[in-house]
């Protein structure tokens, strides 16, 4: 499909491909090899046990570029969701019928040896290895599918921005609280070496603790690390938060709102780490 029919997708069907697993080379599969070594070195201790009780359950490996129809076999038997192959990024509309499908779509491609390390768009590796294993948690899932349901209402009332926010600072972004520590769920850090070292080692970054309507009122940049990470204590907390609210009115609320930006403490703000801001010092003062 080119890039040009998928701008004008509307449905789940339109999006849709097979992931035509047979044609992955074997420089495809070794690519995905170092990317899984290289990750699953840099996350450990530092990544939720769900998350590595998900990729043990799936049977995910170093083995080489999953094949879905095989990891499908056993996450619908978890969970009841599917993950199906997409051509990349796709409309509003159709990724959130999918998500209220419990359907999670997945890239096909994978990034050569000199991109491994920085990408524009998501990759096979980014869409399974960071989104897929935590798909298997009841809990986590029950909160996608939710989502998505939200999603095709601020499709229809002009929301889709709140809810980018929320899906950043949570599937992509977001930490956990656990007796251990701090943990990384958000895929955006687990897929990616940089950001996952940084998460890890550095301290410029805030640790705030997770508040919807904070979320839903901070914006983000996407070329850049985080300055501010928000922090969950339960992954059924995201679910009920969601199932609680009646977004229609709120977004036109929300509209009316200025936004934070990604650097600021707010008085009201529970502080789990304050940052240094060091990685941002040259950044105009906010
Ligand atoms: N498409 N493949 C893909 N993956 C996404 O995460 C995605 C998308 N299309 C739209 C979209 N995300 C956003 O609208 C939401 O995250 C808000
Ligand atoms: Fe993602």
């Amino acid at each position: 499909m080119s890039g040009h029919a998928l701008l004008n997708a509307q449905t789940v069907e339109d999006c849709i491909i097979d992931q035509g697993w047979e044609h992955y080379t074997p420089e495809d599969h070794a690519i995905w090899g170092v990317l899984f070594e290289r990750q699953q070195r840099t996350l450990r201790g530092h990544v939720c046990q769900e998350y590595l009780d998900g990729l043990a359950a799936l049977g995910i490996g170093p083995e080489g570029v999953p094949n879905f129809a095989r990891m499908n076999e056993r996450l619908r038997r978890l969970t009841g969701w599917e993950v199906v192959a997409v051509p990349g990024l796709i409309p509003s509309r159709p990724f959130f019928q999918m998500l209220a499908n419990r359907q999670f779509p997945a890239g096909t491609f994978i990034r050569s040896r000199e991109q491994l390390d920085y990408l524009e768009e998501p990759d096979i590796f980014h869409d399974v290895f960071g989104h897929v294993p935590l798909l298997t948690n009841p809990a986590y899932a029950d909160y996608m599918n939710e989502y998505g349901r939200i999603g095709l209402v601020a499709v229809e009332t002009k929301g889709v921005k709140f809810l980018a926010r929320l899906n950043w600072y949570t599937i992509e972004f977001g930490l956990i609280r656990k007796p251990e520590g701090i943990r990384i769920y958000g895929a955006g850090i687990v897929s990616s070496f940089g950001e996952a070292k940084y998460v890890v080692d550095d301290p410029s970054a805030h640790h705030l603790a997770f508040d919807l309507e904070r979320v839903l009122r901070t914006g983000y940049y996407i070329d850049d690390f985080q300055a501010t990470y928000f922090v969950i204590d339960r992954f059924e907390d995201l679910f009920d938060l969601l199932r609680g609210s009646d977004f229609t009115t709120r977004f036109d609320e929300l509209r009316t709102l200025p936004a934070y930006t990604p650097f600021e403490i707010l008085p009201q703000d529970v502080v789990v780490r304050k940052g240094t801001g060091h990685f941002w010092r040259d950044f105009p003062a906010t």
